[in-house]
């Protein structure tokens, strides 16, 4: 079942707490947008979130995400707070039916490739015909290669830069091991 959107409750349960330090209730209006995280399998977007989130890496044993997941986090783009609840996909053909309902309702998407990984960054022309076929016409969308700090890269930069230029499509590289770009990334699609 699909989760509800939290936020809706935010405003009252933090007012009913008062507890010292929360907000004012005016500072909670804010924008809401939903992100979706695709790729194939192993490219990092579990660890690209939980980094993002908590700030830490996932190393070792990983949960595989099975179908969709979600975490809701606010950020304060130029003095707006937006809020971000990013969905996290499994890239197994498996789930692709779950996950295509979800990109109907994405305003943002980040696209991973594993820079480790040359078909996984084969295989984004693949993501990008189905995000056509599937995700808004609006639809932001910022490609990511991940993984920069590992010293296994088989897929060199300039071959990211090209064929994000090639759709049009902003690019980033990112690693959510040590953190590199991975705030920049969210804060750029909130934009
Ligand atoms: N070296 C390195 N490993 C990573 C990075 N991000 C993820 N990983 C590893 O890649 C594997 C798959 O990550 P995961 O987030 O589960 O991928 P997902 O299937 O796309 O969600 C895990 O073993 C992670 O520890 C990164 O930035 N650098
Ligand atoms: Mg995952």
């Amino acid at each position: 079942m699909r989760p509800q959107p939290p936020w809706t409750l935010l405003p009252a349960a933090v007012g009913a707490r008062g507890r010292a330090g929360a907000l004012p209730l005016c500072s909670l209006a804010l924008l809401s947008l939903q992100v979706m995280l695709v790729g194939d399998s192993g490219v990092g977007k579990t660890c690209l979130l939980v980094r993002f989130k908590d700030g830490a890496f996932l190393a070792g044993s990983f949960i595989s995400t099975v179908g969709i997941d979600f975490r809701n986090k606010v950020l304060n783009v130029d003095g707006v707070r937006v809020k971000l609840q990013i969905w996290d996909t499994a890239g197994q053909e498996r789930f692709r039916s779950v996950t295509h309902a979800y990109y109907r309702d994405a305003h943002a998407l980040l696209l991973l490739y594993d820079v480790t990984n040359r078909a996984s960054f084969d295989n984004i022309q693949a993501w990008l015909t189905e995000i056509h076929e599937y995700a808004k016409q609006d639809v932001v969308l910022m490609l990511l290669g991940n993984k920069v700090s590992s010293p296994e890269r088989v897929v060199r930069r300039e071959d990211g830069e090209k064929l994000a230029k090639e759709y049009g499509v902003p690019f980033m590289e990112t690693s959510a091991r040590s953190g590199l770009n991975v705030d920049l990334a969210f804060v750029a699609i909130a934009k």
